[in-house]
């Protein structure tokens, strides 16, 4: 008999990372297993999204440094306070991928100070186990393999870049187009309904794909709902495809 995947309820038995258990649990909350890419470049522009898909997803992901006007009062405050209001967590994909004592510094200080308010971040491990030691007070979602055309992430890479993020303590999961085992948790990108790329290198699966054959337990959606005219009502038609797939998956 085929196995199947593992429910929400049951990841929160072997996934012991403190962000891991909160993610699941506002995803059985929510009903839902969506992850909004905010990815616009003007903090109000940030603040409506993140008004509007609040309600619907079980976290916000930025790229803080595509912000012209990031300001920590008028930017990260406001955006907390929603994420304390709807219940959603708050994924910075920076994308580390330096040296152990870079990353520290990219991590605590500069502009955007991500430590005193992300709950998790993106790192590559591309520069191996040590260099993931720095985010001590954050989760850490290992970049495995990318879903763009052409990525290096190779099936040999992917195996090793699994390995460190089953073993490291502050990794819970992975960023992937393929599946991991089951003590991660697997968020997955190039997610989009409409489109098949970007004429950009990026690749587009559906949710049913991601659930079906990745046995994903999060999908990310940029474009497909900030571009829309309704994001609002984009976002539920996500959630709903997201957690109809996942259910049809059990
Ligand atoms: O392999 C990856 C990893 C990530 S985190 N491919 C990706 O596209 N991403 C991110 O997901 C990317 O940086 C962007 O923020 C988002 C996809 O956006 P969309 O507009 O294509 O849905």
């Amino acid at each position: 008999e085929e196995e199947k995947r593992l429910s929400y309820e049951q990841k929160l038995d072997i996934c012991d990372h403190s962000i891991a258990q909160k993610l699941l649990e506002i995803a059985i909350e929510k009903k839902s297993n969506l992850i909004v890419s905010a990815d616009v470049t003007t903090t109000q522009e940030l603040l409506a999204l993140a008004e509007k898909v609040g309600p619907h997803i079980v976290a916000l992901k930025t790229h803080i440094d595509i912000l012209i006007d990031f300001d920590s009062d008028n930017t990260i405050l406001p955006l907390k306070d929603l994420a304390t209001k709807y219940n959603f967590l708050l994924m910075e994909d920076r994308k580390f991928a330096d040296i152990g004592n870079t990353q520290e510094l990219q991590f605590a200080y500069g502009t955007y100070k991500i430590s005193n308010w992300a709950d998790f971040v993106t790192a590559q491990v591309i520069a191996g186990y040590d260099s993931l030691d720095c985010f001590r007070n954050v989760g850490v979602v290992a970049i495995i393999g990318m879903s763009s055309k052409g990525t290096l992430t190779d099936a040999d890479y992917r195996e090793d870049a699994t390995k460190i993020a089953l073993s490291h303590p502050n990794v819970f999961g992975g960023v992937a187009q393929n599946k991991v085992p089951n003590e991660l948790l697997l968020f997955t990108p190039g997610i989009n309904l409409a489109d098949a790329g970007d004429g950009k290198g990026q690749q587009y699966n559906t949710p049913e794909h991601a659930f079906t054959q990745l046995e994903t337990d999060f999908i990310i959606v940029g474009r497909g709902i900030y571009k829309s005219t309704d994001a609002e009502k984009s976002a539920l038609t996500y959630k709903i495809a997201g957690w109809s797939a996942y259910e049809a998956s059990l």
